[in-house]
């Protein structure tokens, strides 16, 4: 093969290629010793050229041997790199992991998780409502009137169209009745908002328990005996109850409830923890209930409290800063 047309031959012998070992056999037939490029210059005799055509076919023969060269460097690239993964898996096995620390339970959760069990072992059922909801369901259905002061008790997020952010969950307490009936055994969790200013125990966005328990004859009796009963199971030890009186004007007689603990607080001291008392008949009535032939109980604990004093944490804010350092520290409770 002359030198003029080994270029034009190599292009034809790269275009057919497919392989790793076919770019080897075709480099040994242009570079190796033997090759076609060797065989053309041996057919150059040297010593019969000028000096000025001498150096430029000297010039030739090494432009079309880097020409080669390059072209044969990359194609082995190329194949190189679809060999390498051609046949792997999607990904690699041997990479280090990625370490993912595992997720926890925030503690107002746990919380409630751990409330609705007990109460679920006393035959309670948990019944969700909105978040969002109509003035009557949060006041009116619950005895609270446009012109009653008990509405400024609690300052309310409204909405454009006259709807509210719950301010409790005795927003619930009506559609409960008139939604599930009687006898009644249920409890409503859930967010509630207030529009006030905010300290360590007071939140604009915080999480509420309510409770109703209607029946034939139920009492106070038995209110105590609930709420004994969950505190005891919340806390794991022996607990005392009291009853004080409490003015809310869906219940009476209306009652603040403390409790204390040797393992809750400081030296036996009461703690203030919720507000309930007995319905009072004008809501019965309003949930379609007949107060002649029922009564019942009903309890608002404020379950970001309850949470608190479980795991004494000392800010009502802290659960809605979403600050890791926060939430981390309750990895290992669950
Ligand atoms: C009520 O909301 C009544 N609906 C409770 C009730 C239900 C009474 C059924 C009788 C019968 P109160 O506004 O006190 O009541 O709130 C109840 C509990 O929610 C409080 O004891 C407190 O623990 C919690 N709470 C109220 N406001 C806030 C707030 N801004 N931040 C955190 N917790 C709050």
């Amino acid at each position: 093969m002359q030198l003029s047309e080994i270029d034009s031959h190599f292009e034809a012998d790269l275009q057919a290629v497919d392989s790793a070992e076919a770019l080897e056999a075709l480099r040994i037939r242009y570079l190796g010793r033997g090759g076609a490029l060797a065989a053309a210059r041996d057919q150059v005799d040297f010593r019969s050229l000028a000096p000025e055509e001498r150096k430029e076919v000297g010039q030739t023969f090494n432009r079309v041997k880097t020409r080669i060269e390059e072209a044969i460097a990359g194609l082995k690239e190329t194949l190189g790199a679809g060999a390498a993964t051609k046949d792997l898996p999607a990904f690699d096995v041997t990479l280090p992991p990625v370490a993912r620390p595992p997720g926890t339970i925030h503690p107002l959760i746990a919380t409630q998780i751990q409330v609705e069990d007990i109460f679920h072992s006393m035959g309670f059922r948990v019944f969700q409502g909105d978040e969002a909801v109509s003035e009557y369901d949060n006041f009116d259905a619950v005895n609270i009137p446009g012109d009653h002061p008990a509405r400024e008790m609690q300052d309310t997020f409204w909405l454009e169209n006259g709807d509210v952010l719950r301010t409790h969950t005795s927003s619930m307490q009506n559609r409960a009745m008139r939604e599930l009936g009687v006898p009644l055994r249920a409890i409503f969790p859930g967010r509630c908002y207030r529009a006030e200013a905010t300290d360590a125990t007071h939140e604009n966005t915080f999480f509420q328990l309510e409770g109703m328990y209607i029946d034939r004859e139920v009492s106070v009796a038995n209110l105590i005996a609930v709420m004994k009963h969950l505190l005891m199971a919340v806390f794991q030890s022996e607990i005392d109850v009291r009853l004080r009186p409490g003015y809310f004007p869906f219940v009476e007689p209306g009652f603040e409830l403390d409790f204390r603990s040797s393992v809750v607080g400081d030296n036996l001291r009461w703690i203030e923890l919720m507000p309930c008392g007995m319905i009072h008949p004008a809501v019965l009535r309003e949930g379609g209930v007949d107060p002649e032939e029922y009564s019942g109980f009903a309890f608002g604990l404020g379950l970001s409290r309850l949470a608190m004093l479980k795991f004494g944490i000392p800010d009502v804010r802290l659960f809605n800063k979403g600050d890791l350092r926060f939430n981390e520290q309750f990895v290992a409770t669950f």
